[in-house]
Order: structure tokens, then C-alpha cells, then sequence
């Protein structure tokens, strides 16, 4: 087997945007996101149909997780039958409540990546130290997205039913390009600084097939090239949502690494990452009504450190 060449390597030539927002940012493109561009996406909503694209945490069906991960476990603290016996909590008025917990891997579920999520060569988004994940993330959390919040022009470029799919299939690719040739099949164009959300339904496979979905585990998405990545900064692309785990193929066909993406537009540009989401009932009124462009909103959790943290976007059409 060849072997894999190092992200230094791979991206020695890729362009960054560390120290274009300031020494001290932590929320990269999402600095494209202004006022201007609030109020441009705002004039996308003319029915007010509203679509939320967080997936259920604790599905009877499963919760699809990255290899490794383990999906959410909720357990119930309190209830009615924490009533039954002698040593009841007891409230004047005799009030009787419902508590539980969740123990979650922040990106577990619907989420939204921490611009420090992933790195290589020592250095974070921005230029800085990786020592400062250790025992959570000094720079770069998703404390300061989830503060900032995200409000653009989202367009879905539903590629699985581009390609005439019901859903892609494993390890299949796609470029900026064909997002491009899916945007003007749908009568839409990509504008800069829009919010790119890509459907492919390969979850869909999660819930057909159980625990052989991960046998050889490659998911679909967009694959590195040095082309790809200078669209995406042309385009001051601030954030790529889509349906799948990982947001991008996750072995690259040319080098063989896993994820570069990640690496490139995370961390080099700061395009924020959101994944895992359920785009079925948004790309199914988008197909219906014609319309691929809306307002998107999201804001994750503020949790301190965090190098992700769970999100249920909201979607105006
Ligand atoms: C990894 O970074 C490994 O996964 P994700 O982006 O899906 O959280």
C-alpha cells in the first residue's frame, strides 16, 4: 500500500486566514457574516414555513455516531415513582417533577464543530498552540461561535437527488463543481458567503442496515482538492452543513489521508463545521416549491472549553 503523505505535506501550499480577523479570533469565517449579510438573508423569507435539521438524540432507531463515539445515554433521575416509597422528596404543596441527565460526546448528535476541533503540526486555527486543547480547549472552543451565533443565506444543494439517488453511496465524491452543476439544476446559483448545506441521505443507510453500516466505514462528501479549497476561500464560504458525520469522504482518493478537509478549511480558512444534521423534510419542500435559498439560523451550547457542542438549526423559508 502506498504511503499516506503527511498534512504538511498535503497542504504545504493551501492558503490560511489566521491573523485576518485579529491575532485573538476564534470564529474565522464566520467574521463574513455581518450585518449586511443578516439582513440580505433576511429577504429570503416570503412563506414562513420554518424547518428545524437536528437529528432526535436517543432515536428508538439508533443515533449514528463517528467509529468511536457512542451515542448519548439519557438516564431518568426523578419521576412518579420517585414518589412511591417513604424517603419521597417532599416539596410544601406537594409538587412532583421529572428530572434526567444526558452523558453525550459533544459531537454525538446534530453539532456544531469547534474551529480547534481538529488540527495538524502542533498549531490550531489561528496559529494556535495545540498544547492548548489539553484537558479542553483553551482557544478556539465552541464557546465563542456559540456566543457569536450563526444568521446567513443558507442554500441546500441537494446532490443525491442531483445525481438521481436516493441517497449516495460509500466513499462517493463530489467537488465545487458539481455543487455548482446541482445549484443550476435547481435554478439557483451559489453566492458568496452563503451558508453551503449539502444532502446526500447516506444516513438513511444507518437505519436500514444497523451495525454493518460501519463495516468498512467511508462515508460521501466533497474531496480535497488545491482547486476546492480556493473556491472555497473566493467564495468566503462561512459554514458547511450537511447530512453526514463528518462532512466530508473520509478517506481522500488521491493521498489516501483521512479528512483533510478538515484541515484545510477548518482549520486554515475557519469555515465552521455542522454535522449529522436531517435535511429530509427541508429538501423535500425545497423540491416541491422550487425555492433552494432561505434563512438559516443556529447557535450551539456555550460550554466552556468545548470542542463541539450539540445544535437543532432553524431553517425560514
Ligand atoms: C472528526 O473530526 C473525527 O469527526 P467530526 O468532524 O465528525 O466530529
Amino acid at each position: 500500500m502506498a504511503e499516506v503523505p503527511s498534512m504538511d505535506e498535503i497542504l504545504k501550499d493551501a492558503p490560511t486566514n489566521w491573523g485576518k480577523w485579529g491575532d485573538d479570533d476564534e470564529v474565522g469565517s464566520l467574521n463574513y457574516l455581518g450585518p449586511a449579510q443578516v439582513l440580505a438573508a433576511v429577504q429570503q423569507v416570503s412563506s414562513g414555513e420554518v424547518f428545524t435539521l437536528q437529528r432526535l438524540i436517543g432515536d428508538p432507531k439508533g443515533d449514528p455516531v463517528w467509529p468511536g463515539r457512542s451515542p448519548a445515554v439519557r438516564t431518568q433521575i426523578l419521576d412518579e415513582s420517585s414518589w412511591d416509597g417513604p424517603d419521597a422528596p417532599a416539596f410544601p404543596g406537594g409538587l412532583h417533577y421529572a428530572d434526567d441527565k444526558i452523558d453525550a460526546f459533544l459531537q454525538g448528535s446534530t453539532q456544531y464543530d469547534a474551529l480547534g476541533h481538529v488540527w495538524y503540526g502542533g498549531q490550531l486555527y489561528n496559529g494556535y498552540d495545540a498544547r492548548t486543547s489539553v484537558d479542553g480547549l483553551d482557544k478556539a472552543s465552541v464557546q465563542p461561535i456559540a456566543e457569536r451565533g450563526v444568521v446567513g443565506r443558507g442554500i441546500l444543494l441537494d446532490m443525491a437527488r442531483f445525481r438521481g439517488k436516493e441517497n449516495l453511496d460509500k466513499g462517493e465524491t463530489y467537488s465545487h463543481e458539481d455543487l455548482e452543476e446541482c445549484a443550476r439544476a435547481q435554478g439557483t446559483t451559489i453566492e458568496k458567503n452563503d451558508i453551503l448545506i449539502i444532502r446526500t441521505n447516506f444516513l438513511k443507510l444507518f437505519f436500514e442496515q444497523g451495525d454493518a453500516f460501519y463495516e468498512g466505514f467511508a462515508e460521501p462528501g466533497l474531496t480535497y482538492s488545491p482547486e476546492l479549497v480556493q473556491w472555497f476561500q473566493d467564495m468566503e464560504i462561512p459554514n458547511l452543513v450537511t447530512d453526514t458525520i463528518a462532512n466530508e469522504v473520509t478517506y481522500d482518493p488521491g493521498s489516501g489521508a483521512a479528512l483533510p478537509l478538515h484541515c484545510a478549511l477548518m482549520r486554515n480558512l475557519g469555515v465552521v463545521f455542522t454535522e449529522i444534521c436531517d435535511l429530509e423534510e427541508l429538501a423535500a419542500s425545497c423540491a416541491a416549491d422550487g425555492r433552494y435559498t432561505f434563512l438559516y439560523t443556529a447557535a450551539p451550547l456555550k460550554v466552556a472549553k468545548g470542542s463541539g457542542s450539540p445544535v437543532n438549526p432553524v431553517v425560514i423559508k
